[in-house]
Parts: structure tokens; sequence; C-alpha cells
């Protein structure tokens, strides 16, 4: 099946609003911005894979990309390879994932990647293909840089007593926040942050080794998918350097995990590193 822009936009058009993070976005001083929200237009994947007709034997989509690099592997197998990532038959109808040609209202721009690319709200960056040529519906797994080698999530995990290595490609979106900024007019000082990745229910903050401090959370924002905005006041801080590190709690319960914790610290990747986030101020 071979479809035009034009084609792809005169089908139903559907929005969604969706904070798109980078899941190398460690939170560590050299990468913590690699975020950003926006509200994405395009038409529903699903009903173009339905009509394109896929086989009972498709378990996989792959979403190639126009650009491309020269792969290198472990084996010195040596070749040219667009982008190309892929999801399950079963995640890809997701009905909640778009073909996106619109960006906050205007033509999606290049960085972004005009002219088609896929909004698969509640993953990480590296799902949301850019500058999309071709997707395919195949019958094996599909491994390439992106999937297999790149974006992979090395972890050691417990089970009952044994240590389990486990080697997993990059998915879907998971809880945190961070503090963003300190403002302040005159001696009032007010840390401002974003919280994201699963529905939030709360958010505290930590000053230096102090407690935990409920901020709060903005309520008018009410887009599943996007970001919530945060703050705190912070009345005359001392001169000098301080520490500012939030956490995340979400509908269920769950807490955004400390750096110490198991769950990061037994990570042996940067990749989906969701752990707090502190940051330093100097008060002058
Ligand atoms: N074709 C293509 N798509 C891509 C990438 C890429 O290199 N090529 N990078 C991915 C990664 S790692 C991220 S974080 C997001 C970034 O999307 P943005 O540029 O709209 O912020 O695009 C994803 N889609
Ligand atoms: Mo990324």
């Amino acid at each position: 099946m071979a479809l035009t822009l034009a084609d792809i936009k005169a089908r139903p058009r559907e929005e969604v609003t969706f904070t798109i993070e980078c899941s190398g976005n460690t939170g560590l001083p050299f990468f913590n911005g690699g975020i950003g929200n926006a509200r994405w237009a395009g038409t529903p994947l699903a009903p173009i894979l339905k009509e394109a007709g896929v086989l009972d034997s498709g378990i996989e989509v792959v979403f190639w990309g126009t650009d491309e690099g020269e792969i290198k592997r472990a084996d010195e197998v040596t070749f040219k390879q667009n982008f190309a990532r892929s999801m399950s038959l079963a995640d890809a109808m997701d009905p909640k994932n778009i073909l996106c040609y619109e960006m906050n209202g205007t033509s999606l721009p290049a960085d972004n990647g005009f002219p088609l690319r896929l909004i698969a709200p509640g993953w990480y960056g590296i799902a949301n293909a850019k500058w999309l040529k071709r997707i395919e519906v195949r019958d094996q797994r599909f491994e390439s840089r992106f999937m297999g080698r790149d974006y992979v999530t090395v972890r050691e995990e417990d089970h009952n007593g044994e240590t389990v290595w486990a080697e997993t490609s990059v998915g879907r979106a998971r809880l945190k926040s961070a503090p963003a900024r300190v403002t302040h007019i005159g001696s009032d000082y007010r840390i401002v942050g974003a919280a994201w990745g699963a529905p939030i229910d709360r958010v505290e903050v930590k000053i230096d080794d102090g407690p935990w401090m409920p901020a709060t959370v903005d309520g008018t924002e009410e887009a599943e998918f996007a970001w919530k905005m945060w703050s705190l006041d912070w009345p005359k801080p001392s001169a000098g350097e301080h520490t500012v590190t939030s956490r995340a709690i979400d509908k269920s319960g769950n807490i955004q995990p400390a750096m110490s914790d198991p769950w990061i610290a037994k990570k042996h990747t940067y990749w989906e590193s969701n752990g707090q986030v502190t940051r330093r101020i100097q008060v002058s």
C-alpha cells in the first residue's frame, strides 16, 4: 500500500499532547534536558495496518526512517542501513499510535521528523521513528542497531537469590520527575519542575538532607501523556550551595527510585534511567 502525504492528511485526524523523553536522559549532570512536550497531530496507524491487510503470520511492525548510517557489527559484518525501530504487532496496533505530520499546530519541523513520524504515546523517544519512508509487517522478531545493539538496557536482577543479567530493548516510558529551575523575587525562592512517565499522584522535594516536602502539582493539564508541572516555595534559603532533589509518586503508589535503589544502581547501561534527579543550586 502506498500513501502520499496528502492521502495521509485526508484520513481521520487525531491529536495527542505527549512528552517525549530520550531514553538516554540520565538525569546526571551531563544529560538531563533530553525531554520536551508538544501537541502532535496525525492519523491513527492501526486502521492503515488493517487496510493494508496484515497476514496471520505477521508479528512485528518495522518503522524505517530515511536517515542512514554505516553499521559495523561485532562479527565484522559491515553494511549501510536506514534507521529502523520495531514494535510487536499488538503494540503497534495500539489505537493511540499516530502517523504524525503536525507539531504544535504547524507542519512537522525537519528536526522532528518531516514529513511523517510515528508518535507512540507512552514510549521512550527512540520508538517515535522520524522521517518515515516505509512501514512493514514481518513474520520474525526484528533486530537492528536501535533494537538490539544500541538502546539496550543491561540490568542485574535478583530472581529468588540468583542474579540474572537481563538485556532488554528500550521500551515504555517510566515514572520520573526533575527539578527544572529555581526562580526568585527578592528573597522568595521557588523551585519548579516537571513529572511524567506515569499517571502522577504527587511530587515531593528534598532540599539538602532535609525531609521530603510535598510540592504543588499543577492540576490544569489533564492530558494523559503530558508532563505535569510542579512547584515548591523555598523561603529565604541560606547563601551558598544547596541540592534540590525531586521524586514523583504515581497513582498506583509507585515511588520514583533513588539513584542508589538497586533498580538504578544495578543497571549497567545509562538507558531508561528514571532515578531521582539532584540539581545543585548556588544562592548568593
Ligand atoms: N529516523 C529516526 N528517528 C528517530 C531518531 C533517529 O535518529 N532517526 N532518534 C530517536 C530518538 S533517540 C529520540 S530521543 C527522538 C527525539 O525526537 P525529537 O527530535 O522530536 O525530540 O526521536 C527518535 N526517532
Ligand atoms: Mo534519544
